[in-house]
């Protein structure tokens, strides 16, 4: 990988820092965090499930604070298959002794879909000491019960994302449909930005839980739709639509889904705040919603549900309104959607079965 400069890593960082989020909480919560480390963090169980590990691979992407610094001075990540030497019965004997021995009081993150067809036999994570196979799905039900809180990473373990895209026939499901959503935080995305990741531990860490919205999702991260703060945004509201990918212009017609989807990527940027999807001329495709994949398909196909402007006014406010209203009514549909079940359940209506 190409190393980045010092000049060019404290650009990224001053970048940054002037994203929403980072400057007025997230900066001195990490100079924290680095404190209350030395007095000993509450274990981190990092589980993968039904996924193509996009969630790990972004949260080693992490520029502020990196890798070796949230490893060594602020969580305590005593489990994750990628990070470890250890396999087969060592590693499911050493996380289920860990889990024991920190009873109530340990972060349990689950990263990936749970299977649960043919009594999850899709995903074995391994075997017990006496060779028993343990499925991802009967090591859950223990975990989220010993766990004090359980962050579901990315859009597949929050709400079953591209894993339980149809036909589906390894009936994967989002943590929402198995734990006890009053203990379940959700970081969707595919893959989530580590900010969201790191930014919500460390949120736990120091205040507990964060506030969530309707689907769990820190609204620290989440509140704001994409479309609200996209820079093309006048475009939009000038009726001014690229035609193919890399034309100036609003990428609405070519399939942004970006007025229905919540998230701070125009603000926050990715890749060390050097750009995101509709900055590289590609549409938002919605990863970070429950209606993700299988409602915002096709990706680069206009929704027909998201209206335009219909106008060519330059007045912001008019534009804004329209572009409200259009979000609400869109937001509508695909709640909708989400109730009747097509999608999963809404979180205040489930209780859950683990
Ligand atoms: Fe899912 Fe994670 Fe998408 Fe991949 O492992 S959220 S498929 S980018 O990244 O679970
Ligand atoms: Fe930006 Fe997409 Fe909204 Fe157009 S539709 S303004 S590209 S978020």
């Amino acid at each position: 990988m190409k190393k980045i400069s010092r000049r060019h890593f404290l650009k990224l960082c001053t970048a940054s820092a002037a994203a929403v989020g980072l400057s007025q909480m997230w900066i001195p919560a990490v100079g924290e965090a680095f404190r209350k480390a030395a007095g000993g963090n509450p274990p981190i169980l990092w589980i993968q499930g039904s996924a193509c590990n996009g969630c790990s691979t972004s949260l080693v992407n992490t520029v502020h604070p990196n890798m070796r610094e949230l490893l060594t001075e602020i969580i305590n990540m005593s489990f994750h298959p990628g990070f470890s030497s250890k396999a087969g019965s060592l590693l499911t004997d050493q996380l289920m002794e860990t889990s024991r021995r920190n009873e109530g009081n340990f972060i349990l993150v689950v990263e990936g879909a749970i299977p649960r067809a043919y009594q999850g036999m899709f995903n074995i994570v391994g075997e017990d000491s006496s060779g028993k196979k343990v499925t991802l799905i009967s090591l859950l039900s223990d975990l989220c019960k010993r766990a004090k809180t359980v962050i579901a990473v990315g859009s597949c373990a929050s709400f079953g994302g591209i894993s339980a895209a149809e036909p589906n026939d390894a009936e994967c499901v989002g943590l929402e449909k198995l734990a006890d959503v009053n203990k379940v935080v959700n970081i969707p995305g595919c893959p989530p930005h580590p900010d969201w990741i790191v930014g919500t531990l460390a949120q736990l860490l120091l205040y507990g839980n964060p506030e969530l919205d309707d689907y769990g999702r820190p609204k620290l991260f989440y509140e704001g739709l994409i479309h609200n703060n996209c820079p093309r945004r006048q475009y939009f509201d000038n009726s001014i639509f690229a035609e193919q990918p890399g034309e100036d212009g609003c990428l609405l017609q070519i399939g942004c889904k970006g007025p229905l989807t919540h998230g701070d990527c125009p603000t926050r940027l990715w890749n060390g705040a050097s750009s995101w999807c509709v900055g590289a001329n590609a549409p938002c495709i919605g990863c970070t919603d429950p209606s993700f994949p299988d409602l915002t398909m096709p990706f680069y196909k206009r929704m027909s549900e998201i209206e335009g402007p219909g106008i060519t006014s330059t007045a912001d406010a008019i534009g804004m309104g329209l572009g409200v209203a259009t979000a609400l009514g869109l937001a509508a549909h695909l709640t909708g959607n989400y109730l009747t079940g097509r999608i999963g359940r809404k979180k205040r209506d489930r209780e859950g079965d683990i």
